[in-house]
């Protein structure tokens, strides 16, 4: 089953996708998703250029061997441009496989450990309350897991809200350059513990309630805060320090016993091998888009499966629904899943382009049992939405020191 061609599209449906297609000699065709936010025409290059060239004509049975050609067959390994690549045609080639056994890409992994796939859902507000009457919302839909995030008064556009009470995930595509937002650790400190006791005070203990700090503190702050965060009993606290070292989490683990989940910005297991083998987190977020496709999370997930630690798939919607049925057929078939992040299935302009028969059910994901990863897109409705440069926003302290973000 030889390779006869791959396409490279790139949408904007109010955010950048970048889609992989590749084609069989018999005309059976796979998806994959390559979007680097804000950094999409470089995958698109290292595709174009570095990578189809090398695999026309190969057997697109040999998912295994491709991804090694393209991983370890390459001098300069890793980074999310790259594997991103290595993703995008790992996905495609799983959907191919699929379809060519007339199976959804879960049986291929295992078949079922699951009939849905828990989701938690987004409560993003411009302040306490109007974070709490959002969680209202996510629990009228049905959801049983809801993250939390409120702006900070007194600071522009904090992570999760943006200027015009609206949702950062808006506006990609709307500024030309990075808008700016600023950060102060004694004001965040101010309000996240109230949030969480007002939240716990009005919803009960039902309800499991997820927290992202996208990396702002420190270790010993992030420590601190997981202590004053246990009384509210979270599912997890996410990205509590800078992901690029490990050790942090040593001194963050040794302090609470917060749950603490990282892994949306890592792109093989080695980002994470030592965070897992040393059991200093529960939830490992890596998504297949940025992290080498369906091949490399299911190792990543059997290897932390050994440490007692579940896998959270990243799902902001910048990874399109091709990564998002990816994670679906993973998160079904693997035991030690322990809940996808759900922010909706696109705007109506997406869902026209991406098409896919996944069901939101209570709180879960359902899924059909079409062959491979059940998902089509359509490149005559791709081509009505042009690329638009756009970038994630950049952090400052008060005082103009460049933070994370
Ligand atoms: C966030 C993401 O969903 C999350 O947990 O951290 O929205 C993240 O900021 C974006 O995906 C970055 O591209
Ligand atoms: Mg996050």
């Amino acid at each position: 089953m030889k390779i006869k061609e791959i396409k490279v599209f790139v949408t904007n449906p109010g955010r950048n996708f970048v889609t992989v297609k590749v084609i069989t000699e018999d005309g059976t065709y796979g998806l994959g998703d390559a979007t680097v936010n804000g950094r999409e025409l470089a995958v698109v290059t290292y595709l174009e250029e570095h990578v189809v060239p090398c695999l026309i004509g190969r057997d697109a049975h040999s998912i295994e061997d491709i991804w090694q050609y393209l991983y370890r067959g390459v001098y300069w390994r890793r980074g999310a441009i790259t594997m991103a690549s290595v993703a995008a045609i790992d996905m495609a080639l799983w959907d191919i496989k699929g379809k060519v056994a007339g199976l959804p890409v879960y049986q291929l992994l295992g078949g079922k450990c699951r009939h849905g796939i828990n989701l938690y859902a987004h409560a993003n507000g411009v302040d306490i309350d109007d974070t709490l009457d959002k969680v209202q919302e996510c629990i009228d839909q049905g959801f049983k897991a809801i993250r939390l995030q409120s702006a900070i008064p007194g600071l522009k556009e904090t992570y999760g809200v943006l200027a015009d009470k609206k949702d950062y995930f808006e506006l990609q595509g709307t500024r030309p350059l990075p808008p700016e937002q600023e950060w102060s650790t004694a004001k965040y400190f101010k309000l996240v513990p109230e949030l969480f006791k007002k939240a716990r005070e009005r919803f009960g203990d039902d309800i499991e309630f997820l927290h992202d700090v996208h990396s702002r503190l420190t270790p010993i702050e992030s420590a601190r805060l997981g202590k004053m965060l246990e009384p509210y009993n979270l599912l997890f606290l996410e990205d509590a320090s800078m992901a690029e070292n490990q050790g942090n989490y040593k001194i963050i683990r040794h302090h609470t016993s917060t749950p603490l989940a990282i892994g949306e910005t890592y792109n093989t297991v080695w980002d994470c091998k030592d965070l897992i083998q040393n059991q200093l987190i529960d939830y490992i977020r890596v998504a297949a888009t940025h992290a080498g496709g369906i091949t490399a999370l299911k190792k990543i997930a059997s290897f932390a499966d050994i440490y007692n630690v579940r896998t959270a798939p990243h799902g902001a919607p910048d990874l399109s629904p091709i990564c998002f049925a990816a994670h679906m057929h993973l998160n079904i078939s693997t035991t030690n899943f322990g809940i996808q992040e759900f922010v909706g299935f696109g705007n109506a302009q997406s869902q026209t382009i991406f098409k896919h028969g996944m069901r939101l059910e209570n709180g879960m994901i359902m899924l059909e049992d079409a062959p491979g990863l059940g998902v089509d897109f359509d490149e005559k409705e791709a081509e009505k939405y042009e690329y638009k440069r756009s970038y994630l926003p950049v952090s400052r302290l008060e005082d103009g020191t460049l933070w994370h973000w």
